[in-house]
């Protein structure tokens, strides 16, 4: 068991420093959070950071407001760090420079295109979320579960499984999600906070993004975008999440498309499938990565130029996808005839 471990080497330890990722989704903040309570409960010393501010919607989960913002807000130099939910490296940020520092450097994760750059990678592509690895970690390390952990490692979970409907979700998901919900989880309340509740500006931009969908290739592409200066004047909304899925449950869409103007000349392109197509490895062409069904990647450009380019490169792996299934269907129909 890679949980025993990772935990065997964290109880040696002190003055460890999580790390979530930077543009922190559900997973990365609920996992980091969690592991941080555990490492608490055993009298660590031990603090978590992230590159970017925790997300409105996840403040509210214990322990999210101790969460560092940037390399020079750490309390303790640390001996170790552990990269929470981290695909690659560049996922730190800020916090790259000390991962290279410290002695003993710890990743957790499952994204199956994460190269394992940590002197102890724990990666494992068929957990539906870091939270799930984390709930084994907990186990590990003996610490009981509580309220607060609990918490956290639902909200993780719910999260990546796009609350428990997508196919990462099995039945060991819900076990686990079931176990969970022992320690008096207010359900209502976290699907309220998590999936039904959005700011005014928010509604109007989301508006405005769902106005502008294109669809190609006869509706199996959709896409849609927005501007630094449109998400300035709706009040910056850096959280975007959500929003692709809107683009993706079009009927007729195999594969969503969303460009955000992150910076001038940085266009951070979100990614959607919903049968065959793997967009993981179709990011991973521009330097990006993800699963089969959501992935992403960040292209240097002016937003016009990225999003031709990205589509006619799009277009054509989707049509090279859609006669390999069709050769592979053809050669079973010969075999069971
Ligand atoms: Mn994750």
């Amino acid at each position: 068991m890679r949980s025993s471990l990772v935990a065997a080497e964290l109880k040696q330890l002190d003055n460890i420093l999580l790390v979530a990722h930077a543009s922190p989704d559900g997973d990365t903040i609920g996992s980091t959070c969690a592991l941080f309570g555990a490492l608490k409960a055993l009298g660590k010393r031990a603090c978590m950071a992230c590159d970017s501010p925790v997300p409105a919607v996840y403040e509210f989960l214990p322990f999210a407001r101790e969460m560092c913002i940037g390399a020079d807000k750490l309390p303790f130099k640390p001996d170790c760090i552990v990269a929470v939910d981290c695909a690659d490296l560049q996922r730190l940020g800020s916090f790259q420079a000390v991962f290279t520092r410290v002695t003993h450097t710890i990743n957790i994760d499952h994204h199956i295109t994460n190269p394992g750059f940590a002197d102890n990678s724990w990666i494992e592509p068929d957990a539906s979320s870091t939270g799930a690895l984390i709930y084994d970690l907990i186990g590990a390390l003996g610490v009981s579960l509580n309220y607060e952990l609990a918490l956290c490692v639902f909200v993780a979970i719910s999260t990546d499984t796009g609350h428990f409907a997508y196919s990462n979700t099995t039945p060991e998901t819900f076990a686990v999600a079931a176990k969970l919900t022992e320690y008096g989880l207010d359900m209502p309340s976290i699907t309220d906070r998590l999936y039904r509740s959005r700011s005014f500006s928010r509604t109007r931009l989301l508006g405005l993004i769902l106005s502008r969908v294109e669809l190609l290739m006869e509706g199996a592409i959709s896409v849609s975008y927005v501007t630094r200066e449109e998400l300035n004047t709706y009040g910056g909304a850096p959280d975007m999440e959500g929003m692709i899925e809107l683009i993706r449950d079009i009927d007729s869409v195999e594969t969503a498309v969303f460009l955000r103007e992150k910076e001038k000349e940085v266009i951070k392109v979100s990614l959607r499938s919903k049968r065959d197509f793997d967009v993981g490895a179709f990011a991973a062409r521009f330097g990006g990565g993800g699963h089969q069904r959501a992935a992403g990647c960040t292209i240097a450009g002016q937003l016009a130029d990225v999003k031709e380019e990205l589509l006619k490169q799009l277009h054509e792996a989707m049509e090279a996808c859609a006669k390999a299934r069709a050769s592979q269907d053809n050669s079973s129909t010969e075999r069971s005839v």
